[in-house]
């Protein structure tokens, strides 16, 4: 990934924004866009447990919740926007347009987009003060549906920075976020051709070695003797560095856990799609992340992403 000011032909966004130019993909990155300086704004006084857990059984913080509802509230309301579910949300919200009644996200005609998020993905991050992000997935179908109905997705990253990355099927761009000093926020591209390195540098694999399957400990032993470990305990920050220096980011399956950690429709998803976008690969350990069928909006799913020859490696090691 370029450096902010390395690419001469970046600048401010015109209006709109999305590559591909979509009228209600540039809305919903405009509203996360909006609110990221006001989420990181409310981080400090909110990294206390909030008494509840989500769907997942996940204790909820604060910070979880005070995003969840501001990006609830500005992507809700959007026209065009027919559903929108998150992380920390049983159900899927009814946002209007064509969307049935019931709230499982049965649309009509199938006209208006899902928007799916996990709106502080790594919060545990807060406790430790380090990176964690907010993910976006754009789908054109009611929800759960697998991602090759993504039509964009993105993801912020609140690091020493903030950064917005996002893909669609005109590519994958990068912005620098920061507040314009007026309530709004200004918007500078860092490169709008995001692609991932050739020669990989780095790797980052999530749970404990213990309980990792034979086949992912030996795979993984190979790799750290040719890459750097750079493993901060956000999928967003983890994924962020594999697109920044080449590399492979894992939330394997677990040996009690076969299905892993990671959440199919607001995390996997997402990620699998930018990542593919920008030239790498992304799997369950058989499948391609995009062709799994999901059951429920919740489904947890193993996920392998980055340079597509460490991809393939992982998948014959598992095989
Ligand atoms: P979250 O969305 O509830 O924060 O959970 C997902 C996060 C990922 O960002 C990260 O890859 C993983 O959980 C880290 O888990 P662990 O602490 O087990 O390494
Ligand atoms: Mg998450």
């Amino acid at each position: 990934m370029a450096g902010p000011d390395s690419d001469p032909d970046a600048g401010p966004l015109p209006d709109g924004g999305a590559p591909g130019g979509d009228p209600v993909v540039a809305a919903v990155f405009d509203a996360v866009a909006a609110t990221a300086p006001e989420i990181r704004a409310a981080l400090p006084g909110r990294r206390v447990e909030s008494g509840t857990e989500n769907a997942s059984g996940e204790s909820v913080l604060a910070g979880d919740l005070y995003a969840d509802e501001l990006l609830g509230d500005a992507i809700t309301a959007l026209d065009g926007v027919g559903l929108f579910v998150s992380e920390e949300r049983e159900t899927a919200v009814d946002a209007g347009g064509a969307v049935g009644g019931d709230g499982t996200g049965e649309t009509a005609d199938g006209s208006p987009y899902a928007v799916a998020i996990d709106p502080l993905d790594g919060s545990s991050n807060l406790r430790s003060n380090n990176a964690m992000g907010t993910v976006v997935g754009v789908y054109d179908a009611p929800l759960p549906a697998t991602g090759r109905d993504l039509v964009a997705a993105g993801y912020v990253l609140y690091g020493p920075i903030t950064t917005m990355v996002v893909a669609d099927e005109a590519g994958v761009r990068e912005e620098v976020i920061e507040p314009d000093g007026d309530g709004g926020v200004e918007r500078s591209v860092v490169t709008d051709d995001l692609r991932l390195p050739d020669d990989p540098l780095v790797y980052g694999f999530g749970g404990r070695v213990p309980d990792w399957p034979d086949a992912f400990t030996a795979y993984a032993r190979e790799v750290e003797d040719e890459l750097k470990l750079r493993y901060g305990g956000a999928m967003v920050g983890d994924v962020n560095q594999v697109l920044t220096y080449g590399g492979v980011f894992a939330y394997p399956a677990l040996v009690d856990a076969p299905e892993g950690k990671l959440r199919l429709s607001f995390e996997a998803n997402p990620i699998a799609y930018i990542v593919e976008r920008a030239g790498g690969a992304a799997t369950d350990g058989e499948r391609d992340i995009l062709d799994v069928e999901p059951d429920g909006l919740h489904d947890r799913v193993p996920l392998y992403v980055g340079n597509e020859d460490l991809v393939e490696r992982l998948k014959a090691a598992l095989d």
